[in-house]
């Protein structure tokens, strides 16, 4: 933690300093930190470097005159674009078909002039069990893979994961990390040229090279780690809103008072939009979300940048922690050293 401690000391001087000089520096200087903790202070300064990520068209996005679901990008969402495109479409298609052709053959064949003498059945043992267990087999069907997945999405992340704080605000998101030094990144929607000025002193959509659909970009995307576990608490500092992410399967509520968990893992680094989906006001239609993945090493550089950034342990990928079930929090950031984690918890 030492490493970390001196970068997010140094990372304030790279705010004043500008960025721009930080990245020129960065490459030169990675090598260095990477041998000695105790780098200059320019060198360490350097490693927080980053440039956002260019979205790719059609990725992470609504696509013109699309249909359907968006293309997921993560497992539990290709689990979920599976269940609603190969399971409950064909049945749907299949059922609807069914019903119309009886209802035809019903009109053709036994209207008053075909069948004038109407035949006065009332029961048929063999037709009432068929039409009521089919049907329920049909559901017995569905519900198994729906019941896995919710499961699935629910099942907490495991011990150790990365966690990030969301906060849902009229009008506007924050993301806190408090593995990370517990730095917040706010996050406003680019205002449009032409149009109205939603967010005030926030630049024009368009005025940066990796600047993505205009409604969905924002100043400050949320960034985080690919291929990682990510515990995701959600909350709201005024009314509901709800965190909602299309490509990535995404979607909980932000209500105030309470805070909402759920794993998120990204497969593929990339930038990925989504919106507030409650109506949370005037402007909440204004609040989108952009989730930019990156591969572990960028986004450790890109939490250098912030004042009191720390990189936190890569705690999910695989390796054991000596963390209690509940310590996690405590044992973010600078106390996540092996002397101080005991203290933590005879602390509680
Ligand atoms: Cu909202």
């Amino acid at each position: 933690m030492k490493f970390g401690k001196n970068a997010s000391a140094v990372s304030q001087s790279v705010k004043a300093a500008g960025l721009s000089l930080a990245s020129v520096l960065a490459v030169a200087a990675m090598p260095a930190i990477a041998q000695d903790a105790a780098a200059s202070a320019v060198e360490t300064a350097a490693a927080g470097s980053y440039t956002p990520m260019k979205p790719t068209e059609g990725v992470g996005m609504p696509v013109p005159e699309g249909l359907g679901l968006q293309t997921q990008y993560s497992k539990l969402g290709e689990y979920g674009a599976w269940i609603h495109n190969d399971v409950l479409l064909p049945i749907i298609t299949v059922i609807t078909l069914l019903v119309l052709v009886l209802l035809i053959v019903v009109m053709v064949r036994y209207n008053r002039r075909a069948n004038p003498v109407p035949s006065k059945t009332s029961h048929n043992t063999l037709i009432e069990v068929i039409w009521t267990l089919v049907p329920v087999l049909i559901l017995i069907g569905i519900a198994v893979p729906s019941i896995d997945l919710i499961a699935k999405q629910y099942k907490p992340a495991p011990k150790g994961s990365l966690t990030i704080k969301v906060t849902g605000n009229q009008w506007f998101w924050t993301y806190g990390y408090p593995d990370n030094g517990d730095f917040e990144v706010v996050s406003n929607m680019l205002n449009v040229p032409g149009q109205p000025t939603i967010n005030n002193g926030v630049r024009e959509v368009g005025s940066e090279p990796w600047d993505g659909p205009s409604h969905l970009e924002v100043d400050n995307r949320m960034v985080v780690p690919v291929g990682e576990p990510i515990r995701l608490q959600i909350t709201a500092s005024d009314v509901i809103h709800s965190f909602a992410v299309p490509s990535l399967w995404f979607k909980l509520d932000a209500v105030p008072g309470r805070i909402n968990e759920k794993v998120m893992m990204i497969d593929k680094p990339g930038v990925y939009y989504g919106q507030c989906s409650e109506l949370c006001g005037a402007k909440h239609g204004y609040m989108p979300i952009a989730i930019e993945a990156l591969p572990r090493d960028k986004y450790d550089a890109w939490v250098l940048t912030h004042a009191g950034g720390t990189i936190d342990n890569p705690k999910a990928s695989g390796t054991e922690t000596d963390y209690l079930p509940g310590e996690e929090p405590a044992g973010a950031a600078p106390a996540a050293d092996a002397s101080a984690a005991p203290a933590a918890a005879a602390a509680e």
